[in-house]
């Protein structure tokens, strides 16, 4: 074993030592330590200056309690969270997740990602994020109102528009991020709206935004497949969730002209062999909205088959885009994967395969789109937000869209030239993972010891 490698390892030990009962956290350290080999024999001085030591350690960890009253006039009780990661290239930046899964191991994951995802998109923004506990599904509009209220009214101390700047991610969509705007605007009284991107069009928002991750996820898949010879023209493609991000991936997949078959829940998946298109795209947007939390509404709806308590990944299709949740993915279902034949997964959601089945798929010649790099498009319109913001201006949206094409077909091209350059050839996961850390480990160098 070179010396690189028993240093990262040895690294990867103290990091699990140090964040005992953080296994998401832990998974995601493995996967970039994993890949760094190369370039830490290229770069000893990363060893010697503590680069790898302080990359996996947040600057900032943020928690707190928010209470709120529910309408029954009840107490309520809540955790907050913000995990300001990595400063070195930008402000934090990087969204909010409300679940009932979330915690702290969760936060770290994603803030941890979010370095390495902010850095690749090329524009100048740090790793950050938060969320709570809290669960959005049955709230009223004004249960809503009150928590995202109480939630800023903590949050607002630690954000500013050039020191870190939250968005959306599961369970916060435009109408909590209007309310979190209106209760910071309130307790600072200026009117500082690059605090937070994904807002509406009349305050600040940017055009694309909605679409943006779910377009650069699909603008990515297809620079897979044009590199491979093929596109998405004519495919059928398996989809979960069925939130932000799938929304976006099937109105883009139907305009290259592919056919998602497939769309899931926390209740199940459904199968649409005519294609999830047209009016039924516009309803997966009144799903979300209903917090009702079902992708069962779909097949009521629309007379197709629901699947209870099954995911979609045993249905035989071309392409795979997973765009729900974490480890959505496992072995198991990579082996079904495989088995159809599939040879593109393009991942949607943050970390939706394991390392096991991503290694899975390597193995069995799958080609892999890791999510830091495939779904980069939404934070990277965000930064176009705050520029618009910076500027007060707003571009259109073919000029948003045409900065996002760009910035999706850079972030392939880099990650693939990394993986060449480094002896991992069409390992896009290893190539993502070199390209966004160099940045960063470079900004850290030039910086000093902070
Ligand atoms: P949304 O809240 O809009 O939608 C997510 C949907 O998927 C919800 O309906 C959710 O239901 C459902 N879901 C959650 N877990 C599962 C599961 N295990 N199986 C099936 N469905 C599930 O979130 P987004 O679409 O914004 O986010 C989806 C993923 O994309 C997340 O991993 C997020 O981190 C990532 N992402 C989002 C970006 C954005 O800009 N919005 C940018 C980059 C990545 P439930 O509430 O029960 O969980
Ligand atoms: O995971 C992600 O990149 C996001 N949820 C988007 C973050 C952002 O700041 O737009």
């Amino acid at each position: 074993m070179t010396k690189s490698k028993q240093f990262l390892n040895d690294l990867f030990k103290r990091v699990v030592d140090r964040n005992p009962n953080e296994p998401e956290f832990h998974q995601t350290v493995k996967e970039v330590l994993d890949s760094l080999e190369g370039v830490v024999e290229k770069h000893p001085e990363y060893i010697e200056l503590g680069i790898l030591e302080r990359i996996v350690e947040p600057e900032r960890q943020i928690i707190f309690r928010v209470p709120w009253q529910d309408d029954s006039g009840k107490a309520r009780m809540n955790r907050g969270f913000r995990v300001q990661f990595n400063s070195a290239i930008g402000p934090y930046k990087g969204g909010l997740r409300f679940h009932p899964s979330v915690n702290l191991s969760i936060m770290k994951f994603l803030g941890f990602e979010q370095i390495f995802k902010n850095s690749l998109t090329g524009l100048p923004i740090g790793g950050g994020k938060g969320g709570s506990d809290f669960d959005p599904r049955g709230k009223s509009d004004a249960e809503m109102m009150r928590f995202c209220q109480s939630f800023m009214t903590e949050l607002y101390r630690h954000i500013g528009p050039d020191a870190d700047v939250p968005a959306g991610d599961l369970g916060v969509g435009g109408r909590e991020i209007g309310y979190l705007f209106g209760q910071y605007k309130r307790i600072k009284g200026s009117y500082e709206n690059g605090v937070l991107t994904g807002k509406g069009l009349p305050y600040g928002g940017s055009l694309a935004r909605p679409e943006a991750t779910g377009f650069g996820i699909t603008y990515f898949c297809q620079a897979m497949l044009q590199s491979k010879g093929t596109s998405l023209e004519g495919k059928t493609v398996a989809v979960s969730g069925f939130g932000n991000v799938s929304w976006g991936v099937v109105t883009k997949v139907n305009e290259l002209g592919g056919k998602v078959v497939t769309l899931s829940g926390p209740d199940g998946y459904i199968y649409d062999p005519d294609g999830v298109s047209g009016e039924k795209i516009e309803y997966m947007l009144e799903m979300r909205a209903s917090c009702r939390d079902r992708v069962q509404d779909y097949a009521d709806q629309y007379g197709v088959k629901f699947f209870p308590g099954e995911k979609p990944w045993g249905v035989k299709v071309d392409v795979v885009i997973p765009c729900a949740t974490q480890n959505d993915i496992l072995v198991e279902d990579a082996e079904k994967i495989i088995a159809n034949g599939v040879k593109f997964v393009c991942e949607g959601a943050n970390m939706p395969c394991t390392n096991e089945a991503v290694e899975h798929f390597l193995e069995h010649g799958v080609y892999v789109g890791p999510s830091k790099a495939a779904n980069a498009g939404g934070v990277a319109t965000s930064a176009l937000e705050m520029s618009q913001n910076s500027m007060r201006l707003a571009w259109t949206f073919e000029e948003v869209d045409t900065r996002l094409k760009t910035i999706m077909s850079d972030i392939y091209t880099n990650s693939s030239q990394a993986a060449e350059d480094y002896g991992h050839k069409d390992n896009l996961v290893v190539g993502a993972n070199i390209a966004g850390f160099i940045k960063v480990a470079e900004a850290m160098k030039a910086q000093g010891l902070v």
